[in-house]
């Protein structure tokens, strides 16, 4: 497969306006049939499914909430001329055919091709490396195990792709409108947005054409959704409610990680809980990595470093750290081995084209590989899997290498489906199948408990059983850099719940390097220290007192705001809104602050809006703050947004803004450990002094583990807040206190509030200091009250 050369238009017949048949569903191209259905599935979703004998089944495993199937065509058309037509509420055309190019073939491939207008912009593409907004690339979609597929020099400051995980999924911008195109195949799908390359590598040739904006596949079922959406929060939603948010994590899952390729023992475990407790730094997950196995043999310890790892690992979780071991597929070939001859008992291993078991090369030497697109072979992962949980008492576990990675063995030699499906109809569904099968391994073994996986390669809807975390960086800015774009399109493309390696996996970090890679990534949904073998040690402790310091008060805070984040997790999957958003989410672009290539600013939810320093040498930089007033954190000011600001680099802070009306959950005081008080909460008030606007919010908590939640088993406290004339009103308009009782500590950044009611009564204010984001903020507080 070459990655920088893509099926061009040129090569595609085309099917003509007297080819195409709207009202039977048929076209014919160069003498080639083809049955259609373009059909309404409700929600502003449209499928398209064309169908010939060269695509004998849909080979793709996504789990798509069933279409509907309703008979109009709402916003979208079909017509002989115009080809494929989708339209806004007002009846305008966002996105349609380009005249003649609604649909082509060239042998299995398919394409289509859409009208280029120069306004488009164009997001999401899953995970890419290459910046916010894409127009001007061509791109494929197909699993890579990047620091074995790329070379290795062209890694550190290249933006390698395709990269780990393929999500064909779309977002054409045009003026205010939206429409997502959603390719449910496989195969290595293929797009182009308008690029300006003709000859590979040279950027500089121009596109003689111009208007090449295209899909397809080369090969597959063409299966394309469209999705039309009001506002990108809109699309965003419904595609979500097509394939599926993610069900709510753990709370640990949102806590700090610490992880390194060589912690392998229950000694290096029991080292960093100690030092994690001795410098009062709040972590979760203690993470190990493939040494802790016997040879590379998946579902099993070496003896020397854990003698009894049910036990070892009891000791550390006991002292609240999930342990979190590395899981990779491939089972090592050795006839002594139980986990192989059980697998070749019960034949679940990918074939080769001569019938014998596929062999890869990978840690354990000459390797096999559980088939996961058979039933059975994924029934027999999860009973190992359930194995496993049950002899170690692990809550979690880290998929790796499941791209698949196949060593230096080619890969289009492993065949699925007992060795009758060729090897591009699973190859991007690798990773989801062996996330859906260790899933149930966790569920079989303890069926109360929500699991956490975490997944270097995933497909469309994989987000449903598995976090992503973006795969092998390097520890530089170029990386650092690129963390921001590539965790805002992946949430806007159905895996909201993902992160980079902090400070950067490959090569050593360094001081300044890791401050702003935490400063940067402390409120990403999920924020991991993990660095590769070989490498300088990046432990929050590694770089001496004052960088500890430094790094200690972004966790702390990070743990400080979990209240916030677990409630943004939560009406993910609900609604389907991802915890980091693009300020387009929430803002409209305008001439004075345009927003539609900001690609170094971020809001997490809607209330906190991040402008991190990335690079090394820089005083300051510019600042895009639209319309309205913000809590200026580095300057304690409000400041009017609708235009541009400047903010200072500085050691210790960090460019933090705070919508005016915002209402913060957070837990009490400073976070020293990991311990979490939900039930027992400040409630920060973000009010500019003249801002009279009732704002509302809706604080949940649960048990943070089991799936009681489900059965109503979570308390709900929804508050209305008002300033008028110096009163900030705060009452609970509605409770639901079936997960426990409430505390609530009204804690006011309001400039203008001389007096605070709370359900009617009023509370005794009293000045007070909070550190946040390195800056000193004066606060006023008042006692705990019952909700
Ligand atoms: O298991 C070792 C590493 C792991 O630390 C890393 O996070 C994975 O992305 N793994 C890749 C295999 C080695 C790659 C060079």
């Amino acid at each position: 497969m070459y990655f920088n050369k893509y099926p061009q238009p040129e090569n595609f017949s085309f099917v003509k306006p007297t080819g195409l048949d709207v009202e039977n569903g048929s076209m014919s191209i160069s003498e080639r049939s083809f049955k259609f259905a373009f059909k309404d599935c409700g929600d502003d979703v449209y499928q398209l499914v064309v169908k010939n004998k060269v695509w004998p089944k849909q080979y793709s495993q996504a789990e798509l909430s069933e279409p509907e199937g309703a008979e109009k065509l709402g916003r979208a058309s079909l017509s002989k001329r115009k080809g494929l037509q989708i339209s806004n509420e007002d009846g305008e055309t966002v996105l349609g055919s380009r005249e003649g190019r609604f649909f082509g073939v060239s042998g299995n491939a398919w394409i289509m091709q859409f009208d280029y207008e120069k306004d488009l912009r164009f997001y999401g593409l899953g995970e890419k490396m290459f910046g916010f907004e894409h127009t001007g690339r061509s791109t494929k979609f197909w699993n890579t195990d990047a620091w074995a597929d790329f070379p290795f020099e062209s890694l550190a400051e290249g933006r390698p792709d395709p990269y780990y995980v393929s999500v064909p999924y779309l977002i054409v911008k045009n003026g205010e409108n939206y429409v997502g195109i959603l390719v449910n195949n496989p195969d290595a799908v293929f797009m182009h947005m308008n690029p300006n390359v003709i000859i590979a590598n040279q950027n500089d040739a121009d596109d003689i054409l111009g208007t090449r904006f295209c899909i397809g596949s080369a090969d597959g079922l063409p299966e394309v959704y469209f999705i039309q959406g009001e506002s990108l929060a809109d699309l965003t939603r419904k595609l979500q409610k097509l394939v599926g948010t993610t069900p709510l994590p753990p709370v640990w899952a949102f806590g700090h990680q610490q992880c390194r390729w060589g912690y392998k023992s229950y000694k290096d475990l029991d080292n960093l809980e100690k030092k994690f407790t001795q410098y009062k730094i709040p972590n979760d997950g203690l993470w190990i990595d493939i040494d802790y196995m016997d040879g590379f043999r998946v579902f099993t310890f070496d003896n020397k470093l854990f003698k009894n790892p049910g036990k070892e690992i009891g000791k550390i979780q006991k002292k609240g750290h999930p342990v979190v071991p590395i899981i990779d597929p491939g089972v090592k070939v050795d006839e002594n081995y139980e986990v192989y001859k059980d697998g070749l008992k019960k034949g679940v291993y990918c074939k080769n084209p001569e019938g014998g078991d596929f062999i890869g090369f990978v840690w354990p030497g000459a390797t096999v590989f559980p088939d996961f697109s058979m039933e059975k072979a994924r029934s027999w992962w999860a009973a190992w899997v359930s194995k496993f949980v049950s002899d170690t008492g692990i809550i979690g576990a880290w998929l790796d290498m499941n791209d698949p990675s196949t060593g230096s063995s080619e890969c289009h030699y492993m065949l699925f489906n007992d060795g009758k499906d060729k090897h591009t109809t699973y190859h991007s569904q690798y990773a989801m199948g062996m996330q859906q099968a260790s899933r149930d391994g966790f569920l079989m073994a303890n069926p109360e408990l929500r699991p956490f996986l975490l997944s270097r390669s995933g497909f469309i809807s994989s987000s449903r059983y598995a976090a992503i975390w973006t795969g092998d960086n390097a520890s530089n800015r170029h990386y650092l850099k690129c963390s921001i774009p590539c965790t805002l399109n992946l949430s806007l493309s159905g895996i909201p719940f993902n992160g980079p390696d902090v400070p950067g996996f490959g090569f050593d970090s360094n001081p300044e390097l890791a401050i702003d890679w935490y400063k940067t990534c402390f409120m990403f949904p999920f924020l991991r220290n993990h660095s590769s073998i070989g490498t300088l040690d990046q432990e929050p402790w590694a770089f001496g007192p004052k960088i500890r310091k430094v790094l200690k008060h972004y966790i702390q805070l990070r743990y400080k705001m979990l209240p916030y984040l677990y409630n943004l997790f939560m009406d993910q999957e609900k609604d389907g809104d991802p915890i980091l958003r693009p300020l387009m989410y929430h803002f409209k672009h305008t001439n004075r602050v345009p927003l539609d290539k900001i690609d170094d600013q971020f809001m997490i939810g809607d209330s906190l809006m991040q402008a991190p320093c990335m690079e090394e040498d820089e005083a300051k930089r510019e600042v895009a703050l639209p319309k309205g007033k913000w809590l200026d954190v580095m300057k304690r000011q409000w400041v009017d947004g609708g235009k541009k600001v400047m903010a200072k680099k500085e050691d210790e802070t960090t460019p933090m803004y705070i919508r005016d009306g915002a209402i913060v959950p957070m837990q009490v005081g400073e976070r020293k450990t990991h311990e979490n008080t939900l039930d027992d909460i400040e409630l920060h008030i973000f009010l500019s002094k003249d801002n009279t606007k009732a704002a509302e919010y809706v604080y949940r908590y649960d048990d943070g583990q089991t799936f009681a939640y489900q059965e109503g088993e979570r308390t709900r406290v929804t508050l209305k807040v008002r300033q008028l004339r110096g009163v900030v009103k705060i009452d609970v308009v509605d409770r639901d206190l079936s997960g426990g009782g409430l505390k609530i500590r009204p804690v006011l950044h309001a400039p203008g509030a001389k007096s605070v009611v709370f359900n009617g009564v009023e509370l005794e204010l009293k000045a007070a200091e909070m550190l946040f984001c390195g800056s000193t903020l004066k606060v006023r507080k008042t006692k705990a009250v019952k909700a």
